[in-house]
């Protein structure tokens, strides 16, 4: 038997979360254009034969400016430490840019063995990749490489196999049909926020954070969730709730039916919409995320 985590990391929206939802085949963690996307780590368990891969899914390593970023990055350089491996992906397209040499400079002090995925490969054509993955391994040394497209699913058995391979013996950390570490009411949230990411642009993204307040186990085996979306600006509530409630209605809409399919029950979801200045400078509302105070 083997088992370890093997730590996610890159810079925003270099497909992470989608590669951990491709790898694990399940809706694990939440995914859109947006960079910036998952705030805190997620786990996703990984059976491949006798080895069991825990993937560490975490936010995008930036330069952070509010409490809130700090809160992120700290977590992503905390998933990367605590891994027995740490996988970087570079999001191919964008190649090698100023963020992914800040990251690998942090991963050159790093004494665990380190891989890369260079990720998107269905968007560049072939040729320009072996030359990306020689400049990255120039900087650093990687163990192996990996080129996928968790879109299209190509390169993704033989990086699973790499990744169960390269776990130290030992007991698995889970039980076998263990998905992830997510608790439901996060989940709950979280499935709000993606729609949130989706649905609205600009600021909005950004100063949105999700909490569930409720959640009623019906007789009926429903559930009753009742879920907050806290903004920073009265402008931003007002873009959020959308013309005569359409935008926060379609949101809720949304959010449910996902709801629904991932937990396999029918889903009552009430949504509220609240003004919160300063709500990613509150130690509170970090914690509510799972994040440790960045200080
Ligand atoms: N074409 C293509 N797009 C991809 C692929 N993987 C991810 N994407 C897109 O890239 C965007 C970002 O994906 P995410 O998985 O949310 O990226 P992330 O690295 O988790 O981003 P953060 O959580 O914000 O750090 C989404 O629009 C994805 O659909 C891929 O293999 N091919
Ligand atoms: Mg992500």
């Amino acid at each position: 038997m083997r088992c370890g985590l093997v730590a996610v990391v890159g810079a925003p929206n270099a497909g992470k979360s989608t590669l951990v939802n491709a790898l694990a085949g399940t809706k694990v963690t939440i995914v859109s254009p947006k960079p910036q996307t998952t705030r805190f780590r997620i786990r996703a368990v990984v059976m491949e034969g006798r080895s069991q891969v825990v993937l560490v899914d975490t936010p995008g390593i930036f330069a952070p400016r509010r409490r809130l970023d700090r809160a992120m990055v700290n977590a992503a350089w905390t998933g990367a430490q605590d891994a027995d491996l740490t996988l970087l992906l570079v999001d191919a397209r964008a190649g090698l840019k100023e963020d992914v040499r800040t990251i690998l400079d942090g991963l050159a002090k790093s004494r665990r063995p380190l891989m890369l995925a260079l990720t998107k490969a269905d968007l560049i054509p072939r040729e320009r990749l072996l030359p990306l993955a020689k400049e990255l391994n120039d900087i650093l040394p990687f163990r192996e490489t990996f080129m996928v497209s968790a879109l299209k699913g190509d390169g993704l058995d033989r990086l699973r196999q790499a990744l169960g391979a390269a776990m130290p013996e030992g007991p698995w950390l889970f039980p076998e049909d263990d998905l992830s570490d997510l608790p439901q009411r996060m989940l709950a949230a979280e499935i709000v926020r993606e729609q949130v990411l989706r649905q609205t642009h600009e600021e909005v993204p950004h100063h949105a954070t999700v909490e569930t307040e409720q959640w009623e186990e019906r007789k009926d085996g429903s559930a009753r969730i009742e879920v907050t979306i806290y903004v920073s600006r009265a402008s931003q509530k007002a873009i959020l709730i959308g013309d005569k409630g359409a935008r926060i209605k379609e949101i809720g809409q949304r959010a449910r039916s996902e709801l629904e399919k991932l937990l396999e029950r029918r889903i009552h979801l009430f949504l509220n919409v609240k003004e919160r200045a300063g709500w990613d400078e509150e130690r509170g509302r970090l914690r509510a995320l799972g994040l440790d105070d960045p200080g």
